[in-house]
């Protein structure tokens, strides 16, 4: 049988989302948002600022409405196409929290226990261990579901929250009949997980409070080559990736992924030099690399109605799409819709 012209020029669709918890580090970039960038060239995009995921651990209002606003303007300043892309605010399409509470029904006590970012933030924010905290991956499967994506594009650090998400859509499909695509994470290889310059063991967080430990991507060209110059590494003084040397190795990763040059010509490159030669080169790519994004992002800042505008177009074309997928669920589950 001929497929008809939509079937065989269908886009992919990808869906990925940002907490606004700070001003994103090298890490999230490398790691997640300048591959997103890349992907809207093939597929079919939605991309968010995960405002409701930030609220599982305390935020001071007036902080987190600046930090959204910031990282809003970020996902337009690094390329995302406002224009061709759903790119919106989790919180102005209403249907994330409603989904969510659907899956929350379909999902088991025990599944979000072994979940291993709950282990760590519960430890993290021992005095704040909220229902929200622990519901945490219902709300991101709601996110990701309600779109209907073929990949998420995510770090490693998110596979659990992923391989659960599969688990919630298949569960659904067969209690109630398919209503949901079962989606692929999509784990980039390289940048997919950077990690911190003063513990290398760690990823890099935006939430570290050690500010030597991330490289955050407002970090002036002066700061950006003083942290890599106090980054942790080791004694031995020789530019090689191998085991033990956690330190260096996530360097040249960062360097290999920046440059697109791969571990041995990085190595032949600082063959018989030190490591503040290679500390210094790395800092400068990386400050290359920041100089557009800082630019484009201040052009953006200075004009917020311009953002609330883009924010309204954007989370009105998402909430197209996720009503639909909401009202199929509602309806296989037995809900009433509105008349
Ligand atoms: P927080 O420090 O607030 O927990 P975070 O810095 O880990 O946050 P998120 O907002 O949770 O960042 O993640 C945004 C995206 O960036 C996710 O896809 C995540 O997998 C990716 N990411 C986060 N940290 C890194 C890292 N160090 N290396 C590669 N990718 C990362
Ligand atoms: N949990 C993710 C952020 C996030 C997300 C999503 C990622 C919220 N909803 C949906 C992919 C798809 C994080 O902490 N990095």
């Amino acid at each position: 049988m001929q497929q008809t012209t939509e079937q065989t020029e269908r886009k992919k669709r990808v869906l990925s989302c940002i907490q606004p918890t700070g001003i994103p580090t090298l890490g999230n970039y490398l790691g997640a948002l300048r591959n997103w960038v890349d992907m809207q060239d093939s597929f079919d995009c939605a991309f968010a600022v995960a405002d409701l995921h930030a609220l599982t651990v305390r935020q001071e209002p007036s902080k987190l409405r600046q930090q959204i606003y910031e990282m809003f303007a970020l996902l337009l300043a690094i390329g995302l196409d406002p224009e061709k892309h759903m790119i919106f605010v989790q919180s102005q399409v209403p249907q994330h929290a409603e989904l969510s509470w659907l899956l929350s029904c379909c999902t088991q006590f025990g599944e979000l226990s072994r979940m291993t970012q709950f282990k760590d933030k519960s430890q993290k924010h021992s005095d704040n261990i909220n229902l929200g905290l622990f519901a945490y991956p219902t709300l991101m499967a709601a996110d990701i579901l309600l779109y209907q994506p073929d990949f998420v594009p995510v770090g490693e650090d998110q596979k659990q929250h992923c391989e659960l998400t599969r688990n919630i859509a298949e569960r659904f499909n067969s209690l109630y009949g398919s209503t949901f695509t079962v989606p692929e994470p999509y784990i980039m290889r390289r940048g997919g997980r950077v990690r911190s310059l003063q513990d290398p063991t760690k990823k890099m967080s935006k939430s570290d409070e050690n500010q030597n430990a991330f490289i955050s991507l407002k970090d002036d060209p002066d700061t950006v080559l003083r942290k890599f110059r106090r980054a942790v590494t080791d004694s031995e003084a020789v530019v090689r990736y191998a085991e033990g040397k956690d330190g260096i190795n996530n360097l040249m990763d960062i360097y290999s992924t920046i440059t697109d040059k791969d571990y041995d010509a990085i190595e032949a490159e600082f063959a018989g030099r030190g490591y503040g030669d290679f500390k210094t080169a790395v800092g400068e790519a990386v400050v290359e690399v920041l100089k557009p994004v800082q630019e484009c992002f201040a052009v953006y800042m200075s004009d917020k109605a311009q953002l609330d505008a883009l924010m309204k177009q954007g989370a009105e074309r998402a909430s197209w799409v996720a009503a639909r997928t909401l009202n199929k669920a509602k309806k296989k589950m037995g809900l009433l819709l509105e008349k």
